[in-house]
């Protein structure tokens, strides 16, 4: 029998990459996708997957991804995106929402319908990793909780429309994760704000943590849809509500 096939998106680092490792413990031949080839690569090699160099925000790529996918793909996560800036609306730099719109909304809607036919053929699972910062709006967040908030519809569309069919169709949202990119991209590339965001966190999730729910949701009987997990560190009650062991200035 040949073997399962996932595709994940934003396979270079964090959620992604513990998903596409935990999938290929699971059995699944993974297609590991994002912009940066050498670590997709890598990582392909690995875990015995394939690369494909992919940026969802180009067509051409995403066609590529299609076609390095093949004919039948029984689990796409939806996985690249991400946050740039935490500035509030009154400064905000309207560029990035722009990047963010274009990621966690418009490119994951491109690799959606690019491979829907595969997924239809196999009667397969897309999960969309989105945020609990579509569940509610922080301060300095307006831009990603609105592009999650965005992403998080394109899921419940879907689920509507392939109603019926062999389909599923679910939604991951993790609180903070610590990764070693997520809150570093964010800030531009500034360590000491990125490292002021999990502070006193004595354990925040990590990404092994989501890619043991997605691989979850993936292998329940067919007939099971897990509509969404949202998935938090014991510490965190709320977006706004962090168990620190010390106040940490500047940290949400
Ligand atoms: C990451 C969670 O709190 O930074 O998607 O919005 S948060």
């Amino acid at each position: 029998m040949n073997s399962r096939i996932a595709v994940v998106t934003g396979a270079s680092g964090g959620i992604g990459a513990a998903t596409a490792r935990r999938l290929a413990a699971e059995g699944f031949t993974v297609v590991c996708a994002a912009r940066r080839l050498d670590r997709v690569t890598a990582l392909a090699h690995e875990i015995g997957g394939i690369a494909a160099a992919c940026d969802i925000t180009s067509d051409a790529d995403v066609a590529g991804l299609a076609e390095a996918a093949g004919e039948r793909v029984d689990l796409l996560v939806n996985n690249a995106g991400g946050a740039v800036g935490l500035e509030p609306i009154a400064n905000a730099d309207i560029d990035a929402w722009t990047t963010m719109y274009a990621t966690n909304v418009l490119g994951t809607g491109r690799v959606t319908q690019a491979l829907l036919p595969a997924v239809k053929a196999a009667e397969g699972t897309i999960v969309f990793v989105t945020s609990t910062a579509a569940d509610a709006a922080y301060e300095g967040g307006a831009g990603y909780n609105a592009a999650k908030a965005g992403e998080r519809m394109l899921a419940g569309a879907l689920r509507l429309e392939l109603c019926g069919e062999p389909v599923r169709v679910c939604e991951i949202a993790p609180g903070m994760v610590h990764t070693e990119e997520f809150s570093l991209v964010r800030f531009g590339g500034d360590q000491a704000k990125a490292d002021a965001v999990y502070d006193g966190v004595a354990e925040p999730l990590i990404a092994e943590d989501v890619a043991d729910a997605i691989a979850w949701m993936a292998t329940r009987p067919s007939h099971v849809n897990i509509d969404r997990i949202v998935i938090r560190p014991r510490a965190q009650a709320a977006n706004h509500k962090v168990h620190r062991s010390h106040p940490a200035p500047g940290a949400r």
